[in-house]
């Protein structure tokens, strides 16, 4: 069984609200661990196999190690089936690869840069900004429910995943503001919140002893 590294309410939390809609959660050995918070309070968990501490981290049954969501997303799809992308050779593959590697080689830093205030030309020249990523999303959404057309994907939940965490980071275009709304029903939300409560309790828990 693999084994997930997982934090509650943080870039983990989409693992697992992908499991659940796979009906794969069963199939993978999560353990909770503690990470350090963009607060700077928490800690580096011993527990967790992550050469860095991050989350979310994938351990095989092969006993490779995988990091970031992208990778992670793709390899538990694939895992279990592909339930939720379109396969080699389908339409739409080229564009689900796209949004895939857009979501950490680009939205992520022009996200970051945007929170932190950071205006820089090597930054802006090198990923754009906010403003050109919700035009992507925009272009990419036209007539269309989701990313790659009518069905939801892996894309989807990782693309939206920034906005369902930091809703005034959202895009101000209609089209880009439902599809997140659309996501974000689309999820076991009542399943994914007992489930983080009871992470959030067990790492409580062992603070305490
Ligand atoms: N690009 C990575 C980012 C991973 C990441 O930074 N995760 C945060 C949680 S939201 C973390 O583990 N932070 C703890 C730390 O930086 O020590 C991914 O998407 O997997």
């Amino acid at each position: 069984m693999p084994t997930l590294y997982h934090s509650p309410q943080s870039r983990s939390s989409r693992v697992i609200a992908q499991l659940m809609l796979m009906g794969k959660l069963d199939a993978v050995d999560v353990i909770n661990v503690d990470i350090i918070k963009n607060d700077g309070s928490g800690r580096i968990d011993p527990k967790n196999a992550h050469p860095e501490g991050k989350v979310p981290f994938l351990v095989t049954d092969e006993g490779e190690e995988i990091r970031e969501s992208a990778a992670i997303m793709i390899y538990l799809d694939e895992l279990f089936g592909q339930p939720l992308s379109p396969k080699q050779g389908e339409p739409g593959r080229g564009s689900y690869l796209t949004w895939m590697a857009y979501s950490g080689g680009v939205m992520e830093p022009a996200l970051v840069a945007h929170f932190a205030g950071l205006d820089h030309p090597a930054l802006t020249g090198t990923f754009r900004t906010m403003k050109e990523v919700g035009a992507q999303l925009e272009r990419g959404l036209k007539g269309r429910s989701f990313l790659l057309g009518e069905e939801l994907t892996v894309a989807d939940l990782l693309m939206a995943s920034a906005f369902q965490w930091a809703p005034h980071l959202t895009p101000d275009i209609p089209m880009v503001k439902a599809w997140v709304e659309r996501v974000t029903s689309a999820l076991d939300n009542e399943g994914l919140a007992a489930f983080e409560a009871k992470a959030e309790e067990e790492l409580r828990q062992k603070e305490l002893t």
